[in-house]
């Protein structure tokens, strides 16, 4: 495979060219390895759920069905919701430590303070608590305790975090299909148990549960850790900052904050900036800090701390010779970076109890204790630099600016600057004049079966060619960011007529003195949320539902089980959603045809949308667009 059929990342082009020469190993060299890789897994027609197995199911015969007697339907379905119980679990789990640390910042008990309070107060209001009279701490502590009910709630009622956001006519569909989860917790335990050993048989029974772990994902995990991150970090606005591997300093100590949990990698970033005259002392210029995957996207969010690279580019980065440390919290850590790094100088360090990687050193972390572990990690980058080896270090000069920050509050007091009174009027009427096409979200992964970045650029230069409004978190910000299109001067550029003029509207009326960027940067994978928060809102503006809004969503390079649950939960909004990757689900035409077919639509609004040509999916994304706006009679 040539450099170019890897990647479209010129910075990832010329490290490759320089792992090949240290002789540094990385995933497109184990792909290969794993070639050919075994059909009945890519199927889905694989099954280790007992101690009988494994088994596989013949496509084009026997054996057609499991020792048990599981068949092609059942197997697929099962493996499909354990894929979704395991992303769905990361969230969760993620915001259960966003919520941990809020109560320990009420106690007084971590190294943290609330930043946002009009977020607290926007929440606490939301959840029916009394605001009046109490003081941040004690609204956080009742903020927290409402949050923890997601977890402890053990009657049949409704998860709270999610009746307190889900529109009204999304709580009766729910309802109606009986997928309205009760407690996270709970249900990540019932799809485990669903899923063993002569328990759940039906294929359709088992489609059903993927819809309610979708849904334990869109709202106790991406929106209750945003929620819980804004009130602590606060709530980001539009940022500059620079993405790709030239924003590593040759002269600088260069720390990497890579994974997910902002929790860390805000400490880390903080005490970069506190230990400066120590790197001064050690010889360096300063410490530049940068970030990989999600942890990456929250810091530049909020502090405009530049990208280096997004998931596929995690190896290269140590390639560069100039990372002196990475430190990884969890999710997305390739455990080949410890590795990497051998070839290099750079440390690795993992900080949770459950992320440990050999070959890296660990320096566990905990919210009581945050700044004293971060400080001990930029100490420990600041020697790590004194031993860099100048022969091997290789800076890519690729670097290009972006604008980030795009929460949906950020949105909305853009748009007011055009109308005060009624802000999102200026972006519906967009919409209804035909100014705006639609909108797109284009989220998720790299992939190594898929060339780097290519997917995601490709269709979304088709996209806001033909006035689609573009929106992007987690490793498709960073694609689109590398090649230019998180710039004010992507609209000029690439932008079809009509979402020009609206972007340089709206641009000029906020005081950018130019046009928005054609792709609205909002955020981390968890930050999808921001995405559903606006999409309700436009719908109770326009008095339609989600499923009758002119938008779509895209995964055009999935790679995690995050992904893949992210994407049911936009499903289960009501959204059509893209995969440019097939999942393992085509060993069963009765789950790979009701994922993609007319009857879920039927149910749910949403379906998801599989092809693996960035163009055509493009073309069938703005056909969908098309035939939304006309069943609005727009
Ligand atoms: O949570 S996009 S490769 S980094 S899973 Fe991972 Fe996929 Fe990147 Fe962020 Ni999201
Ligand atoms: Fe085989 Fe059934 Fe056991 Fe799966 S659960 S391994 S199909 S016997």
């Amino acid at each position: 495979m040539s450099v170019k059929d890897k990647t479209v990342d010129p910075a990832a082009q010329q490290m490759l060219q320089k792992v090949q020469a240290d002789g540094v190993e990385t995933v497109w060299d184990r792909l290969q390895e794993q070639q050919p890789q075994c059909g009945f897994g890519t199927l889905g027609i694989c099954c280790r759920n007992c101690l009988q197995g494994p088994c596989r199911i013949n496509p084009f015969g026997k054996p057609d069905r499991g020792v048990c007697g599981a068949d092609a339907h059942t197997i697929v379905a099962r493996n499909l919701l354990r894929n979704l119980a395991g992303g769905t679990a990361a969230h969760v789990d993620h915001a259960y430590d966003a919520v941990e640390a809020l109560y320990a910042i009420a106690e007084g008990n971590a190294g943290y303070q609330i930043k946002d309070e009009g977020k607290l107060q926007a929440i606490a209001t939301r959840l029916g608590l009394e605001t009046e009279g109490r003081d941040t701490g004690e609204l956080a502590k009742a903020v927290a305790q409402k949050a923890l009910e997601t977890f402890t709630n053990h009657t049949d009622d409704t998860m709270g975090w999610l009746k307190a956001w889900a529109p009204r006519e999304r709580l009766d569909t729910w309802r109606e299909l009986g997928v309205l989860p009760r407690n996270a917790d709970r249900e990540i335990r019932e799809a485990m148990h669903q899923t063993t050993m002569g328990v759940d048989a039906d294929p359709v029974n088992l489609l059903l549960a993927c819809v309610k772990q979708g849904l334990v994902d869109g709202f106790a995990g991406l929106k209750l850790a945003t929620d819980i991150q804004d009130v602590i970090f606060g709530t980001p606005k539009p940022i500059q900052s620079e993405t790709n591997l030239g924003v590593l300093k040759a002269d600088h100590v260069n720390v990497i904050v890579h994974g997910h949990v902002p929790l860390l990698s805000e400490k880390v970033v903080e005490w970069c900036n506190k230990l400066e005259d120590e790197a001064r002392e050690a010889g360096a210029a300063g410490i530049n800090v940068a970030g990989i995957c999600c942890t990456g996207n929250e810091v530049l969010m909020r502090q405009g701390v530049p990208q280096a690279t997004n998931f596929l580019g995690q190896e290269l980065a140590l390639a560069t010779g100039a990372v002196d440390l990475m430190v990884v919290d969890v999710q997305c850590i390739m455990p080949s970076l410890a590795n990497v790094a051998q070839c290099y100088h750079g440390e690795i360090v993992s900080t949770m109890p459950i992320a440990k990687i050999p070959g890296a050193e660990h320096v566990p972390f905990s919210f009581e204790e945050a700044d004293r572990q971060a400080e001990k990690i930029v100490r420990k980058a600041i020697k790590s630099f004194k031993k860099r080896d100048k022969n091997k270090v290789q800076i890519p000069d690729e670097k290009v600016s972006i604008v980030a920050g795009f929460s949906m509050e950020a949105i909305v007091e853009a748009l007011s600057k055009v109308n005060a009174d009624d802000p999102l009027k200026p972006l519906v009427d967009s919409i209804k004049d035909g100014a705006i096409l639609g909108a797109v979200a284009t989220v998720g992964c790299n992939n190594a079966k898929a060339t780097q970045d290519l997917n995601h650029v490709t269709m979304v230069k088709e996209l806001i060619a033909s006035d689609v409004l573009v929106v992007a978190t987690g490793c498709s910000a960073y694609a689109l960011g590398k090649a230019g299109l998180l710039h004010p001067d992507a609209t000029a550029k690439y932008a079809g007529e009509g979402l020009k003029k609206v972007l340089t509207a709206v641009g000029e009326a906020a005081g950018l003195g130019g046009p928005l960027p054609p792709v609205l940067h909002m955020g981390s994978c968890v930050d999808n949320s921001r995405i559903g928060d606006l999409l309700v809102a436009l719908a109770d503006y326009l008095g339609v539902s989600v499923k009758d809004l002119p938008v779509a969503a895209s995964a055009p390079e999935p790679q995690h089980e995050k992904a893949l649950s992210i994407g049911t939960w936009a499903v289960a909004m009501g959204i059509l959603t893209h995969v440019g990757l097939p999942p393992a689900v085509l060993g069963s035409d009765v789950v790979a045809g009701t994922l993609t077919g007319e009857k879920i639509e039927s149910l749910l609004g949403g379906r998801f949308y599989v092809e693996t040509d960035p163009k055509a999916a493009a073309d069938g994304i703005i056909k969908h667009i098309k035939a939304k706006r006309r069943a609005l009679g727009i």
